[in-house]
């Protein structure tokens, strides 16, 4: 894992997002976002309705805590010392999700949660990156990947359906047409798609499809789990959006034998130091046995909305590489 500590000018290269206060303001007032933010706030109604009816509790999210989702890929620092102790913003609440479930009376859980995962500045081309946004964190106890496709699958179809019923004319103004998926989605395996399709599997099938859909087996952080008798077969997915919009969830079934998240630590150079309480959970056999899932909301309302760019969806962009207004 590489954490770098990189001075702040590497952050004011290449603007293109408001360039002054003036633009920031106009980019506020644009009638456009009041569309957006009407389809935004009516696909979060709708996830709030499902998880209510399927039982599924929420709970607030936490944004400084001495331990994180360590992200498998390159980003800098964000933690600040705080009486003596490093507290990290939340990179996701993956850690927090497991142990919220510890909780007897508590088996199914979300959070809508903030991160801040500040990644390379070269992200800001793909149109898909913030460095800062936020995740509908779903997680569950005892269950399996299988439980936690056919919910969701339940959770994307209702989120269409409120949507295209409760802002017609904030589509029809934005000029975009959606149509309710057919379910179950399509559920693909990674290695049959790279070898179809090569390793840019997931844009091309993006590009192709016309309704959301699964694709199985990540080689990714530690506490996706690995099958013991399949290495290198992970019991996780994506979701991806149609239409080239790319990924919309990421998650899985988790390790929670302590050997096992051990092992895969070492394996990916974890510094075992910073998940140290983590750890002593884990090695009291405590780690509940869980799956769950990500959904990026502002991605979903990129693709919901058919924004080129998802600084367009919000009114304070945090683009990677972009110099920050307000
Ligand atoms: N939310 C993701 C999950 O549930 C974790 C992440 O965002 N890195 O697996």
């Amino acid at each position: 894992m590489v954490i770098y500590h990189l001075a702040l000018s590497v952050f004011s290269v290449n603007d293109t997002g408001a360039q002054s206060m003036k633009e920031a303001v106009l980019h506020i007032k644009s009638e456009k976002r009041m569309h957006i933010l009407r389809v935004q706030s009516s696909a979060l109604m709708a996830i709030h309705s499902y998880m209510h009816k399927h039982g599924v509790v929420q709970s607030m999210p936490i944004i400084l805590s001495p331990e994180t989702d360590p992200l498998n890929h390159p980003h800098f620092d964000a933690s600040v010392e705080y009486y003596g102790q490093r507290l990290h913003l939340t990179k996701s609440m993956i850690l927090h999700k497991q142990l919220s479930l510890l909780n007897d009376g508590i088996d199914k859980i979300y959070f809508m949660s903030p991160n801040v995962r500040l990644e390379d500045g070269k992200l800001k081309e793909t149109g898909r990156h913030l460095f800062e946004f936020s995740q509908v964190d779903i997680e569950f106890k005892d269950k399996t990947k299988k439980d936690f496709i056919r919910f969701t699958d339940g959770m994307i179809a209702s989120i269409y359906k409120f949507v295209m019923r409760k802002c017609a004319d904030d589509l029809k103004a934005l000029d975009r047409t959606l149509k309710v998926p057919k379910l179950p989605l399509k559920v693909y395996e990674s290695e049959d798609l790279r070898k179809e399709l090569g390793e840019d599997f997931e844009k091309l099938v993006s590009h192709r499809a016309e309704d959301p859909f699964w694709i199985m087996n990540f080689r990714r952080e530690f506490y996706d789990r690995e099958d013991k008798e399949r290495r290198g077969y992970y019991h996780n997915y994506d979701i991806f959006w149609p239409e080239g919009y790319g990924e919309a969830l990421s998650g899985g079934e988790r390790e929670w034998e302590h050997k096992e998240i051990v092992r895969k630590m070492a394996e990916r150079k974890t510094n075992m130091k910073a998940f140290d309480t983590y750890l002593q959970v884990s090695s009291q056999g405590l780690i509940p046995r869980t799956v769950g899932g990500g959904l990026g909301i502002e991605r979903m309302v990129r693709y919901l909305t058919g924004q080129k760019h998802i600084r367009d969806v919000t009114l304070f962009p945090r683009v990677p590489g972009e110099r920050i207004i307000f």
